[in-house]
């Protein structure tokens, strides 16, 4: 008799342990009603794979179990055991069966318009010096600190969307900065009333936003779903959104990218080999297939650096480890550049090396710089570094480039580099043991400031002529900063 209890009592537990270790229905009961029922977010983001790339899966079994400070994700290890967790875990790391969709309709039921901007003063309505601005990302604890330029005293601070990426992008006079978050939300912030004006969501795995030169339309470029989707600037309603793709297949969209003196956008594709170009005006709600210019190339590129004038687009296909040279007006291949160690072109920046216009890219996975001469696209020079960098700086009033190393165990190092010469003037190490990275100047290219990525970190200001720290503002993970003027007007030195 007793045996057979036992029996049944196994049996029992192991129906019960077996349907409480089910993902998708843990899913259902515990995270369906923050994050939607589809995994494709809600209050909380997006759970599915391709947003969850930069979290480790370790770090989201204690996400799970612990909550999230400061947010509305509680801690479930009261309710959830171990296995548990890892099967929800497991189950959220789990591509879709399908491409979701997102459709303009989509979209516009998730746009919010907070405050009528044309009700707010049309001058700042702080005392710092509007083009002198920066936005600092603070990824840590996913927040935005709004940062006066001349006196480095954060004048304002607010939430932010889960993980944001990519550059802030402004209005060209400079009021409204525009941000774009992972999961898809682009939000409009007025910079001269410091308020959130309106927000949408523009796709549900998202790369970047651009915004066209006259600052009337946001595009949006997805990996989820394939589409690029437009925005009226003024209150984020959407335009018209394009599925991209050619002959029923369809690709991720890289980046997209504002081409000022084209008057258009231009689009990298991942998974098709075609560079889109779609012109501002040829934007409008029954936007169709002519607008379109696919450049055809002969194979994927993507991560784009565009020489100043926007007449040629340097692209990585990331396969052969080579940065490929297209002419954008021909639309042919004009140079293949050997660059093995995966060279991101996205953080390439150019400038006048006596009378030659060079441009240097650093490595994501090697420990160079490398130097490219623009008029005859050869590779001049390979500035060795401490290791592989992300990000590279410099102001046109300046004589030096800022170069990090990001990867490895000299992740705390800067590079200094002086431009005409290509040597390395200076490394600091202002934090040893922290990734120090993403540097950007003010307006007026006196000052950097610098990135601790750090959970107890800091933005570190540096003179930009002595190198020398005259500040350090405790942050929490500060990542990218965006300058008003720089941005505004282009510069050479920073990313557009
Ligand atoms: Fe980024 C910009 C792509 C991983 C932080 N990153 C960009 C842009 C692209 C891009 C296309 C330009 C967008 C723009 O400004 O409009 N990034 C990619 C990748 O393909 C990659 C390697 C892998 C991925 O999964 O997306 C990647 N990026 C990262 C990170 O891991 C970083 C360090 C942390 C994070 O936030 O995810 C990161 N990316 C940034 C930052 C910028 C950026 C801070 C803006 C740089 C700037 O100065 O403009």
């Amino acid at each position: 008799m007793r045996c057979i209890v036992l029996v049944i009592l196994s049996v029992a537990i192991g129906v019960v342990g077996k349907a409480f270790a089910d993902g998708p229905a843990l899913y259902q009961k515990h995270c369906a009603e923050g994050h939607g029922a589809a995994r494709l977010g809600g209050m909380g983001p997006a759970l599915l794979p391709e947003n969850l790339k930069r979290l480790r899966k370790k770090k989201a079994l204690k996400v799970i179990a612990n909550g999230r400070p400061a947010t509305q994700m509680p801690a479930f290890s009261d309710q959830l055991n171990d296995a548990e967790i890892g099967e929800l875990a497991k189950f959220i790391y789990t591509p879709l069966a399908e491409i979701p969709t997102w459709t303009e309709k989509e979209i516009a039921a998730s746009q919010e318009i907070y405050v009528d901007a044309d009700t707010l003063p049309s001058t700042p309505q702080h005392k710092s010096d509007p083009l002198n601005l920066f936005t600092v990302v603070e990824a840590g604890d996913h927040h935005v600190t709004i940062l006066d330029g001349d006196n480095f005293e954060a004048i304002w601070r607010f939430q932010s969307r889960f993980a944001l990426h990519g550059g802030a992008k402004y209005s060209p006079d400079g009021r409204f900065m525009y941000l774009g978050s992972r999961d898809g939300w682009v939000s409009k912030f007025d910079l001269h009333n410091l308020k959130m004006i309106a927000e949408v969501r523009a796709g549900v795995n998202m790369r970047n936003i651009a915004i066209s030169s006259d600052g009337k339309i946001l595009a949006a470029a997805n990996y989820l779903p394939h589409t690029i989707a437009f925005l009226n600037a003024e209150d984020l309603a959407p335009l018209a959104t394009i599925t991209v793709g050619t002959d029923g297949e369809t690709s991720r969209v890289s980046a997209i990218y504002q081409a000022t003196p084209r008057g258009s956008f231009i689009a990298a594709l991942k998974d098709l080999p075609e560079i889109w170009e779609i012109p501002y005006d040829g934007i409008t709600k029954n936007i169709d297939a002519s607008e379109i210019r696919r450049i055809k190339v002969d194979r994927p590129l993507d991560d784009f650096f565009f020489d100043p004038p926007y007449r040629h687009v340097v692209g990585a296909d990331r396969k052969a480890e080579a940065a490929i040279v297209v002419d954008l007006d021909s639309g042919l291949i004009i140079k293949e550049l050997p660059l093995p160690g995966l060279p991101h072109l996205g953080s390439g920046i150019s400038w006048m090396m006596g009378d030659r216009r060079v441009m240097a890219t650093p490595h994501l996975k090697g420990g160079a710089l490398s130097i490219i001469d623009l008029q005859d696209w050869k590779i001049t020079k390979s500035i060795k570094t401490k290791g592989p960098g992300f990000f590279l700086r410099s102001h046109e009033n300046s004589k030096y480039a800022w170069a990090d190393v990001f990867f490895g165990p000299n992740k705390d190092l800067v590079h200094v580099i002086d431009k005409q010469s290509l040597e390395i003037v200076k490394t600091l190490k202002p934090a040893p043991g922290k990734v120090a990275a993403h540097t950007e100047f003010t307006r007026d290219g006196k000052y950097v400031l610098l990135s601790i990525w750090d959970m107890d970190g800091a933005l570190v200001i540096y003179d930009a002529e002595t190198l020398v720290e005259v500040k350090r503002i405790p942050m929490i993970k500060p990542s990218g900063k965006y300058n008003v003027y720089n941005k505004t007007r282009l510069s050479e030195g920073t990313s557009h």
